[in-house]
């Protein structure tokens, strides 16, 4: 008999940096506190997994090297590995962040398993949709293993409906979108922060970009909007995270003369310190299913310019808490940065309205019963 007050959860993501695996892990760790019995399986530990939390229990997915195997074997060893999890720990369910290949290896998993009232739910994030699935090779098994699903959920609408429009899916898709803790993601109020008078040891004005540096985060626009910007007001821009663009980027900027005023600072876990002395975010986006790096930026008092894609019109009320531009209008999002950043009554108000806009739509507190009554009604049936 299934107690819905204690349920038993594997929960795979990719557990690097990412937004999907930031989502999964924080997903885990509050119903872990909610009493539920929370199985991480993956090949590494959550990023996001930094200390014990009694309740949760990390499977590690080893993968074989038998030297036949040309390329690793992950989505077997993950079906593997969800199989004897599931088995062991008796798991009613499995929720898999990010198609490919998480839904599919759960799909095979649950047609091996003794217990045949295992069910799985996916979680559609964003380029697992919108760009990989998307390629010849994978679409079929994108559809498929999310038809398969006994549950599926989009963190956005606009994401919903690509989903159903790319893969002619007639399956119920439910939206429940990203969440954030917005009382750790809050501005620390510094009197005399360190960081800040390093960054700008003239009280300039500090914008900000965190993201993974692939092409389809458009970091190199966020350099040209803030080259724009740093000619009226007198600014520095913070680059946060790594990826492949990086190169480019540093390259972009000493193109441009902003050495001086750019710092690429990597990965970082200080988010919230980083964040706190920071005054505008920066998201020019190719696409963005939904845009989570921005949601923690309003959470904590930052208004957000961004490109018009994806989710981010879901995310950003425009001219309320930030404002929205066409992909690539590098002029526009940079006229919308100086307008918030030489007029303080304007800016103040964008502040105040994106630090409201996450914690009264986006705080755990309100999207987490949304997850655990998806769990309900799918074990339900
Ligand atoms: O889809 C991706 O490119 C990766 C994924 C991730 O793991 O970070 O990002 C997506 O999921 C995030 C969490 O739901 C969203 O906030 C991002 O908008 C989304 N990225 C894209 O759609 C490009």
């Amino acid at each position: 008999m299934l107690d819905i007050n204690s349920m038993k959860i594997g929960i795979t993501c990719y557990p690097t940096y990412g937004g999907s695996g930031v989502i999964a892990t924080e997903l885990g760790k509050e119903l872990a506190l909610r009493g539920h019995e929370v199985h991480f399986i993956s090949y590494a530990l959550p990023f996001r997994l930094t200390k014990y939390v009694e309740n949760i229990f990390f499977h590690e997915v080893e993968i074989s090297n038998y030297p036949l195997f040309e390329f690793p074997l992950y989505s077997l060893s993950l079906s593997s590995k969800m199989i004897e999890v599931a088995e062991s720990e008796n798991l009613d369910l499995l929720h898999v962040h990010y198609a490919i290949p998480h839904a599919t290896s759960a799909y095979l998993a649950k047609q091996i398993v003794k217990n045949k009232k295992l069910k799985i739910i996916t979680t559609l994030h964003g380029t697992d949709i919108t760009l990989v699935g998307l390629e010849p090779s994978f679409l079929p098994l994108v559809k498929f293993s999310i038809e398969q699903s006994d549950g599926v959920t989009a963190v956005s609408r606009f994401l919903k409906e690509k989903t159903i429009t790319n893969y002619s899916i007639e399956k119920e898709i439910d939206v429940i979108p990203n969440f954030i803790d917005t009382d750790v993601f809050k501005k620390i109020p510094y009197d005399n922060c360190e960081f800040k008078k390093h960054i700008a040891p003239n009280g300039e004005k500090i914008l900000v970009h965190t993201s993974n540096f692939r092409p389809v985060k458009r970091v190199t626009d966020t350099i040209r909007i803030f080259n724009i910007v740093q000619k009226e007001v007198p600014s520095k821009l913070i680059l946060v995270g790594d990826g492949p663009d990086r190169y480019e980027c540093e390259k972009l900027a000493r193109e441009l003369n902003l050495t001086d005023s750019i710092k690429f600072l990597g990965k970082q876990d200080g988010l919230v310190e980083i964040l706190s002395a920071s005054d505008l975010f920066l998201i020019p986006s190719q696409s963005e299913s939904f845009g989570l790096a921005a949601l923690e930026a309003m959470s904590c008092g930052l208004p957000v310019v961004s490109s018009s894609v994806g989710g981010l019109s879901e995310l950003i009320k425009h001219n309320e808490c930030g404002f929205i531009a066409e992909i690539g209008d590098i002029d526009r999002m940079a006229k919308y940065a100086i307008d918030l950043l030489t007029n303080d009554k304007k800016y103040d108000l964008f502040s105040k309205n994106a630090r409201n806009r996450a914690v009264t739509n986006f705080d755990k507190s309100i999207v987490l019963p949304l997850y655990e009554q998806q769990y309900k009604n799918i074990l339900d049936q």
